[in-house]
């Protein structure tokens, strides 16, 4: 589509507001962290503020071509941003703190705010930026602060206590969102672009080696993730469509903001996490909104043995989810347990459950059934949605590593010429994802007392390297000797000797990041024992590192 002129943000908002006229249908349900915060956004009211939040950007010197960092919680400024960012042709970056002080690095500009609540924790994300900022010695960097809902007079929202940290203010160079955006006018002229033009930068989750700046272009990635969210959900207008991931994650990107604007779809746009204030959250939210299309990861539905409340504390009634349609997963293999569980009892059996294979670089869903269309078979992401293999590219695939033309070659087709390779590997004729090829055994749950583990190598002086397993217990079942010889035993017997493991090491829980990917450089260095983990901010929960040092193996 080289040559040919467009705007995202233009077909998104423009187009729905004024030829399909939609401007008053929601475009966005937000839930905040606590139940008592929420409002309803729509698709004018989000074009006015997209437009305010797209002249503030220019005033602050903003243009098109230039990268613009944004380290926001689930908060509609995030979308804001966003598309403020694709209508004047900035290109947005969208952090979630590990990748900061990359980003940051080569951004004029970040967006953050003063914190969360992610639960029941605060977190100060103003002053995790300033000092990312401060290690890069960035002095020209502005700050745009968006104060958290809770202080905000203009939307009534139950009082929080505020936290004892003072947010950090440098008057210097840090500018208050309100402020600025009550100064500009909601009208602003989209910036015609090429259909070439880069729309945003993402570094890939840290789940395998260094990062990698990921760059998607405006037309082919509008194209794709428009197509992909019509036909892998059946999109329909009534629908009320809610992915839980976060934005941060390519998920979001173009299944929260993109793929579902451009269809001028409803969504839920959810703050909290599953488990506050309660384990039922989820089914909660489902409940209140009448959800149609749910979409999440399988480390949130039960991949790890968890009871996710179907109860409702209160009333004690079951949660009605009888609105739901369409059930998704996302970001890595599903269980054969943990789908019938989400088919079974999620969606009462009536629901067809996409298991959508993707990665950072297909810009959308690459393995998929069609619901209600494919067969199913548990587990499985069943089959290309357009293409058997990855011959020749498609609309949304990567344009090239940001910075590094000759990584994007090398990555991703040098390994087998005339191919994309995605590094995952598979079993028949369906695709069974079996987890990453290049660093990774992952033997799923099996034995009745495992509910996950993970493999890793280690040194070894005679094998050169051998097997480090981590393994999380089901509930109430206790670690100790007679259980290590036990599960070798089964290994030795149900897959062979050559992989029984030298050590096997009671893992809690496993570091994951927070779209549920096992962080194995992490495991792995905990193996060999080497203490500097370097960053750990992506982890969902920071202390599973200590607790696996303290229970790491020494000897076999
Ligand atoms: C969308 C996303 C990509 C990696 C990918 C693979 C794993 C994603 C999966 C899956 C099995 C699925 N993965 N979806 N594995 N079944 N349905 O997750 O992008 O963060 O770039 O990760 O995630 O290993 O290569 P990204």
């Amino acid at each position: 589509m080289e040559g040919a002129k467009t705007n995202m943000c233009y077909n998104v908002l423009d187009r729905n507001v004024k030829d399909e006229n939609l401007g008053e249908r929601v475009a966005f349900y937000w839930e905040g962290n606590s139940p008592d915060h929420h409002m309803a956004i729509t698709y004018s009211q989000l074009l006015g503020q997209v437009c305010r939040c797209a002249n503030v950007l220019k005033h602050m010197g903003v243009r098109k071509g230039d990268r613009v960092a944004i380290y926001l919680p689930m908060i509609p400024e995030l979308v804001y941003t966003m598309l403020a960012c694709a209508r004047i042709g900035a290109v947005h970056s969208i952090v979630v703190s590990a990748e900061i002080d990359i980003m940051v690095s080569q951004c004029s500009i970040l967006v953050t705010a003063d914190g969360v609540y992610r639960g029941e924790k605060w977190i100060n994300l103003k002053q995790i930026a300033d000092e990312a900022l401060e290690k890069y010695e960035h002095t020209h960097t502005c700050c745009v602060l968006v104060l958290h809902y809770r202080r905000q007079p203009s939307v009534n929202l139950s009082p929080v206590v505020f936290p004892v940290v003072q947010t950090p203010w440098d008057a210097a160079c840090d500018v208050c969102w309100d402020e600025v955006m009550g100064q500009v006018s909601e009208q602003c002229e989209p910036e015609w672009l090429d259909a070439e033009d880069p729309l945003f930068i993402l570094y890939t989750s840290e789940s395998t080696g260094k990062p990698k700046g990921v760059l998607h272009t405006v037309a082919g990635y509008l194209l794709y993730t428009s197509l992909t969210f019509k036909y892998v959900f059946d999109h329909q207008p009534d629908d009320v469509y809610w992915c839980t991931a976060d934005i941060g994650w390519i998920t979001g990107h173009s299944y929260i903001t993109y793929g579902p604007l451009a269809n001028g779809g409803t969504s839920v746009l959810f703050e909290g996490i599953p488990v506050h204030p309660h384990a039922g959250r989820f089914w909660e939210v489902i409940e209140k909104y009448r959800v149609t299309k749910f979409y999440t990861a399988p480390t949130l539905i039960g991949n790890v043995e968890r009871t996710p409340l179907l109860t409702n504390p209160v009333t004690s009634c079951r949660y009605d989810l009888s609105s739901l349609r369409i059930l998704g997963t996302v970001g890595e293999p599903i269980n054969p347990e943990a789908w019938l569980w989400y088919y079974e009892v999620v969606g009462q059996k009536r629901c067809p459950v996409v298991d959508t294979f993707w990665q950072t670089e297909t810009g959308g869903h690459v393995l998929t059934p069609l619901p209600a269309a494919t067969p199913l078979k548990p587990g499985s992401a069943v089959r290309s949605m357009w293409l058997q293999v990855f011959r020749r590219p498609w609309p949304g695939i990567m344009r090239t590593v940001y910075g590094n033309q000759e990584r994007f070659e090398n990555t991703y087709f040098k390994k087998c010429p005339g191919f994309y390779v995605t590094g995952d590997g598979r079993i028949d004729g369906y695709y069974w994802i079996t987890g990453r090829i290049d660093d990774m055994i992952n033997v799923s749950g099996h034995l009745l007392t495992v509910a996950e583990a993970a493999v890793v190598s280690r040194p070894h002086t005679v094998k050169g390297e051998c097997l480090y397993c981590f393994v999380t217990l089901k509930d109430c079942r206790e670690f100790n000797r007679s259980l290590v010889d036990e599960l070798k035993r089964q290994v030795r017997e149900k897959i062979g000797p050559i992989a029984t493991p030298d050590f096997i090491q009671n893992a809690p829980g496993l570091p994951k990041t927070r779209s549920g990917k096992i962080m194995r450089r992490v495991l792995r260095q905990i193996a060999r024992n080497e203490k500097d983990l370097g960053d750990l901010s992506t982890l969902a929960d920071p202390k599973v590192e200590e607790v696996l040092f303290s229970q790491r193996c020494e000897t076999a």
